[in-house]
């Protein structure tokens, strides 16, 4: 099923665009977020608009203004998409031809997602198909994951899980760091001694700490995400031996090669596929694909994203392999006011459903993106 969809996606055409818009929003949370690398206040995102006679389709990119979690910030997918990416989006192009133009530019994934995600929905308003259509898959229901920041007290972290478990969140993962860790684990355990669970790091340890993170292993946890560093594989390979736990790769992952890679030589038994990391959807669905040709399960991670990123997470999930709960929470866990209608909400049972309209199914509110925008830059 995956590989028909990939050759069919290839073929379908990029279109005359008649404007292409930059668009730099800041939304406020809720609550900070913090983990092992940074703690974000607010969610600042570049967007695309693309018009192409009359039709207008969004993209979000993913990365943040700063360095912390990825090397692209803001800033360097602009450049990218602005001096590189961008004039290769041509009338005469297909979205296959447009992702092997684009792999001169080595890395910046985010950058490429940005317009593949953009003329994606583009085209699905043009064809008046939902997303999830245009990919090549049936509507379904989406499991919900939450991902709990940084709390400042164990306590603190107990109200948390709490509430999630109320909300109906079908797993809950909580941050830890080298000196919030087991402690904190054990505590959430304790409470609640049934919930799906698991954690994740952001590479704040290094392979000494072994023997410390098989404490881990107490907890029945579903996975330990990204213990390791950023980039590494071979050492998550060693660890993966030591640990009884599964690990879960995601920012050491950037495209199909990297997660054969990492399956094959034993560093991760998961993969949380974040779209913008690896470069958009279709190389998602490459990743989705090898992954279960190899008995890996994979899931849709999150980057705290603005509703337009958010609703393409969603339809990533009808895809074939995402048989784990992401990093898919509702709206109101983000911001008090998103920029798009209708918001992510748990339905019955925890899940959420894909949106119904022509591409992602969201509605960009012009009231509200004028109240978030810091700035514009037409470039086309
Ligand atoms: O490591 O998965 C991560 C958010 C920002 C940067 C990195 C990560 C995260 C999350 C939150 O865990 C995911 C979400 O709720 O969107
Ligand atoms: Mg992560």
């Amino acid at each position: 099923m995956n590989e028909d969809n990939l050759a069919r996606l290839g073929a379908v055409p990029v279109g005359p665009i008649d404007g292409i818009e930059f668009i730099t929003v800041r939304l406020p949370f809720v609550s900070p977020f913090g983990t092992s690398v940074y703690t974000w206040t607010c969610k600042e995102a570049l967007l695309l608009r693309l018009v192409s006679d009359g039709v207008v389709g969004w993209g979000e990119c993913v990365a943040d203004p700063d360095p912390f979690y990825a090397y692209e910030t803001t800033t360097t997918a602009r450049h990218i998409l602005k001096d590189f990416l961008l004039p290769l989006v041509q009338p005469e192009a297909t979205l296959g031809s447009l992702e092997a133009a684009f792999r001169r530019v080595r890395g910046h994934g985010m950058a490429k997602a940005t317009i593949e995600n953009a003329l994606l929905d583009l085209s699905a308003r043009r064809a008046g198909v939902p997303l999830h259509e245009l990919l090549g898959y049936p509507p379904k229901r989406i499991m919900s994951g939450i991902s709990i920041g940084l709390q400042a007290s164990i306590d603190a972290l107990l109200e948390a899980v709490d509430e999630a478990v109320e909300a109906g969140y079908h797993r809950v993962k909580m941050k830890i760091s080298r000196d919030k860790d087991v402690e904190w684990v054990r505590a959430v355990r304790q409470r609640f001694p049934s919930i799906r669970m698991m954690v994740d790091a952001n590479g704040d340890y290094s392979l000494d700490a072994a023997d410390h993170l098989k404490q881990l292993d107490a907890f029945d946890l579903m996975m330990i995400e990204q213990p390791l560093s950023y980039s590494d594989i071979a050492q998550h390979a060693h660890l993966q031996r030591r640990l009884a736990t599964p690990i879960c790769l995601d920012e050491s992952i950037h495209s199909e090669a990297d997660a054969i890679a990492a399956i094959e030589l034993g560093a991760c038994r998961v993969i949380n596929i974040k779209q913008g990391r690896v470069g958009g959807l279709l190389e998602s669905i490459r990743i989705a694909r090898a992954s279960a040709a190899r008995g890996v399960d994979v899931w849709s991670g999150g980057m705290d994203e603005t509703g337009i990123g958010r609703a393409v997470n969603i339809h990533l999930q009808t895809v074939d392999g995402f048989t784990l709960p992401g990093d898919t929470s509702e709206t109101r866990r983000y911001f008090h006011e998103d920029i798009v209608e209708p918001g992510v909400v748990l339905g019955p049972g925890g899940f959420i459903d894909v949106p119904t309209g022509p591409g992602t199914g969201v509605t960009v509110v012009p009231e509200r993106l004028a109240r978030y925008r810091l700035e514009s830059e037409r470039v086309r």
